[in-house]
């Protein structure tokens, strides 16, 4: 009895047994099956590659927006530059990784919508192929900057602008200036910004056609925008006399002033001297370079010169300064006295009057930076200094009864309105606009940099430079062997 009671309760445990072992069997098969779809089907909802690497040209917001709300989604994160680069808003892919508050700050460092008015977008994008990306990356990795570490332009662009600053190129042009800007554009793409991809805003009395944009937009390496200039801000004010306008010209003419019977010129003077920053498109920016047609860029510039303007302090550069034509100004030292007697609270105390002249302020040497390279604050244009001196100026119609040049314009404003260290000698930048060149003197920089100019070209140290008389006013030390450049 003893011994049948201990076998049924042998069978009873290996009955039970038996059933634990078939149930786990059960959930372990059943349960693999029922839990994968959904968590296949979470991963790959929010992302798939393939969707981000090919956009759509036009699908612009939404992928910058996919590509934010996809925080872990590495590698929608880097395919999602190109969105950036086909004229959406500069939203970085490094941007894109946190979560989508980061978004917030990307704007406030002035990365920039897309204006309603941005018509190169989309012929921009083609700029960003490949081609363009590796010698990008290689050279940012050869300096050393770890900021363009990556294999591709779109890396490399994630990269840079994360430590970019709110800036811009700025060129004024005309439909005819394609082919001659498109030289300059080349040469400061392959010197500089295919590293970091600063905007190109382009402007124009006139829409800009096809064919400009078309040119331009294939070689900028970040966003190609292009605005129209209001017609109020390249026409006559009403008050001035277009009788006496038309007599200064014919005048100017017969004594060979250069420019001197052109209108266009002294619209597109008065222009850059007060308006070119009020431009909508320029509203999205701190900085700005400008740039002409035909100019060259001799040297490597190897670093951010804009975020180097803004860690140092710097609010206006320039690379060429000579003495204006006096003919062309005639009473534009008498209108600015006349100014600063009125509103002595602009002129700043460390201001650098003796650089402009020669006897206090009694007469302007006529010295000025030479604004066909300019890298500038833009709020030293918005300021009140500065805007209530372009009213007086054009209150006083020198932009057409004489024919006042925005170089010397900006450089008076600079020089009295601005503190002296916040202006820059950009000595290192090999830069020619016709007929001057600056070339470093100092042959371990022209070397470090692989300049192309030839030294002996160089106007910096002439006898009718003003730099000399810049670098005597501030104290500086001028480089090795500037005396034998003379
Ligand atoms: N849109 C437009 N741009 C102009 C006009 N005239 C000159 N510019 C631009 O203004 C800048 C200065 O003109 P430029 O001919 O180079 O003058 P220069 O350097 O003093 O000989 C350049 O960027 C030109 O492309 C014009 O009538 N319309
Ligand atoms: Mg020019």
């Amino acid at each position: 009895m003893a011994n049948l009671t201990r076998s049924n309760a042998r069978i009873v445990r290996f009955a039970v047994f038996a059933a634990i072992l078939i149930a786990c069997g059960f959930i372990l098969s059943k349960g693999s099956s029922y839990s994968a779809p959904p968590s296949v089907k979470s991963v790959a909802q929010p992302g798939p590659p393939v969707q981000v690497a090919t956009p759509p040209v036009d699908a612009k917001d939404s992928l910058i927006n996919k590509a934010a709300d996809a925080p872990a989604a590495a590698p929608a994160a880097a395919p999602a530059a190109p969105a950036a680069k086909a004229g959406a808003p500069a939203v970085p892919a490094k941007a894109a990784v946190p979560p989508p508050a980061a978004a917030a700050p990307a704007k406030q460092e002035g990365i920039p919508q897309a204006p309603s008015d941005d018509i190169g977008g989309s012929s921009n994008a083609k700029a960003q192929a490949p081609a363009a990306a590796a010698p990008a990356a290689a050279a940012a990795a050869k300096a050393g900057d770890d900021k363009a570490a990556g294999s591709d332009s779109n890396a490399g662009t994630a990269k840079a602008s994360g430590s970019r600053i709110s800036a811009t190129f700025v060129s004024l042009a005309r439909n005819s200036d394609a082919q001659s800007l498109l030289g300059s554009i080349r040469q400061i793409e392959d010197r500089f910004n295919k590293n970091y991809n600063y905007d190109w805003v382009f402007l124009n009395d006139e829409p800009f056609d096809q064919n400009f944009k078309d040119i331009t937009s294939a070689a900028v390496s970040g966003r190609a925008r292009y605005g129209l200039i209001p017609k109020e801000q390249w026409s006559y004010p009403d008050h001035i006399d277009q009788e006496k306008a038309a007599y200064t010209r014919e005048q100017m003419k017969n004594d060979g002033v250069i420019y001197g019977d052109s209108v266009p010129y002294r619209h597109m003077c008065r222009y850059e001297s007060g308006f070119f920053w009020r431009h909508e498109l320029m509203m999205d920016y701190e900085y700005y370079w400008r740039v002409e047609p035909d100019v060259k860029i001799y040297c490597d510039i190897d670093y951010d010169v804009f975020k180097w303007m803004k860690d140092n302090n710097k609010d206006y550069s320039f690379t060429i300064s000579l003495p204006e034509y006096d003919k062309t100004i005639p009473t534009l030292w008498e209108t600015t006295k006349a100014f600063i007697e009125e509103n002595p609270q602009y002129l700043d105390k460390d201001n650098m009057m003796d650089w402009i002249s020669n006897d206090k302020g009694q007469t302007y040497n006529g010295c000025h930076f030479w604004s066909n390279f300019e890298i500038a604050n833009l709020n030293f244009w918005r300021g009140e200094a500065y805007t209530k001196y372009f009213e007086a100026l054009d209150a006083a119609g020198g932009f057409f009864y004489e024919r006042w040049g925005d170089a010397p314009v900006h450089s008076i404003a600079v020089s009295l309105f601005m503190p002296r260290d916040k202006v820059h000698f950009f000595e290192d930048v090999g830069y020619f606009h016709v007929p001057f060149h600056n070339c470093p003197v100092n042959k371990a920089t022209r070397l470090a940099k692989n300049c192309v100019c030839n030294p002996s070209d160089d106007f910096t140290w002439r006898g009718h430079s003003c730099t000399p008389r810049y670098y005597s006013v501030k104290g500086l030390k001028r480089p090795e062997g500037w005396e034998n450049f003379t």
